[in-house]
């Protein structure tokens, strides 16, 4: 499989090692959620995405579903590329209608979870031979090397919400790469989780099955098996809140006494009881929150689909200076 941006193994381990030395050496503690996803934490995910709590890959589905058509009839694409493509489950309604439209080539799925995006590459060539199908693993918050190999007109979809898992600052970074890898013509294809009852926001992320503590956990046994850290995961435990003024899920392990985990190359890390790694964030947005990112990377709205109820929204982007009349 191709690597996004050419890294090495050893590249890797050098920089989770740096970003465990510097996260876990801050005054709250931190880990980037990209390292829950080893195998093990891809599965988790899909199972969270079939938990009844979890609406937002039911929200989703349902708008792609009701969508997927129309918007490729309409922005007859050549490409598509996804940002996080996970098991690319939603995705056939947007893979459907592109062959329907009868311009579809490519598919390019990219991601960090080189074995899980394997499968799902093995799984689509399948289902979709008339497509090429070709996974690129790596960081979706490095430049995105693809720009002009790709055919035109090209959608780059990044779905399921994951850009609220970035801090603001990450996520215009993103986005400005996005949109330097786009070129007149292309669209982005963006999925967010929008501002609701924070009491149905929180349930999403403290589902009663316990499989999002399980995922949140499973960050700890990544850093055991590949640093060779000691992390007692019986010895942590699952919290999540909605942060009302900041708009956002906040994820954290909370240790539950006094302790020391070793991590070999880093060091002793000291935990009090009560005090926590925050393993991830998930921003909620609106629609001016959302034009405010967009903008910000040059890029503006042409469609904003939501449901009834305002639950998630789906956004057709196009550059700014983009004169295409199609959208
Ligand atoms: N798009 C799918 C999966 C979402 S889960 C859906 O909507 O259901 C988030 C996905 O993004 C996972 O597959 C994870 O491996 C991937 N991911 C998270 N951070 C990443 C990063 N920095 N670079 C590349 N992939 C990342
Ligand atoms: C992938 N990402 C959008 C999920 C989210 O909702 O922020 C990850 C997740 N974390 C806990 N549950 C799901």
């Amino acid at each position: 499989m191709t690597s996004i941006a050419g890294r090495s193994d050893a590249e890797l381990h050098t920089e989770l090692l740096r970003d465990v030395a510097c996260g876990l050496s801050r005054p709250q503690k931190e880990l980037p959620p990209k390292y829950f996803y080893d195998r093990r934490g891809s599965e988790l995910f899909d199972e969270i995405t079939r938990l009844p709590e979890y609406y937002l890959t039911r929200a989703e589905r349902a708008l792609l579903d009701c969508w997927s058509g129309p918007l490729m009839a309409a922005l007859r694409p050549a490409a598509l590329v996804e940002l996080g493509a996970g098991s690319a489950d939603k995705t056939r309604f947007l893979l459907d209608a592109m062959v329907y439209a009868g311009s579809g080539a490519l598919y390019v799925p990219i991601d960090v979870s080189a074995e899980f995006l394997d499968e799902t590459a093995a799984r689509l060539r399948d289902e979709y031979p008339t497509l090429g199908i070709e996974p690129l693993v790596g960081d979706i918050a490095a430049p995105l090397g693809f720009g002009s190999a790709l055919p035109a007109p090209a959608i780059i979809a990044f779905l399921g919400s994951t850009i609220g898992n970035f801090d603001p600052a990450g996520a215009s970074r993103l986005l400005r790469n996005v949109a330097d890898a786009m070129r007149p013509g292309d669209r982005f294809l963006l999925g967010a989780d929008l501002r609701k009852d924070p009491r149905l926001i929180e349930r999403a992320y403290n589902d009663s099955q316990g499989v999002t503590a399980e995922f949140n956990l499973n960050v700890l046994r990544v850093l055991n098996r590949e640093l060779g850290a000691d992390f007692d995961l019986s010895r942590f435990e699952h919290r999540a809140f909605y942060d009302r003024a900041l708009h956002r899920i906040e994820m954290h392990l909370v240790s539950t006494d006094d302790q020391v985990v070793r991590i070999p190359s880093v060091g002793n890390v000291r935990f009090a009881g009560g005090e926590s790694i925050r393993t991830e964030i998930s921003g909620k947005y609106d629609r001016e929150s959302i034009a405010r990112l967009l903008s910000a990377a040059n890029m503006r709205a042409d469609r904003w689909i939501t449901d009834a109820a305002s639950t998630y929204a789906l956004v057709v982007a196009s550059l700014d200076h983009d004169v295409d009349p199609r959208s």
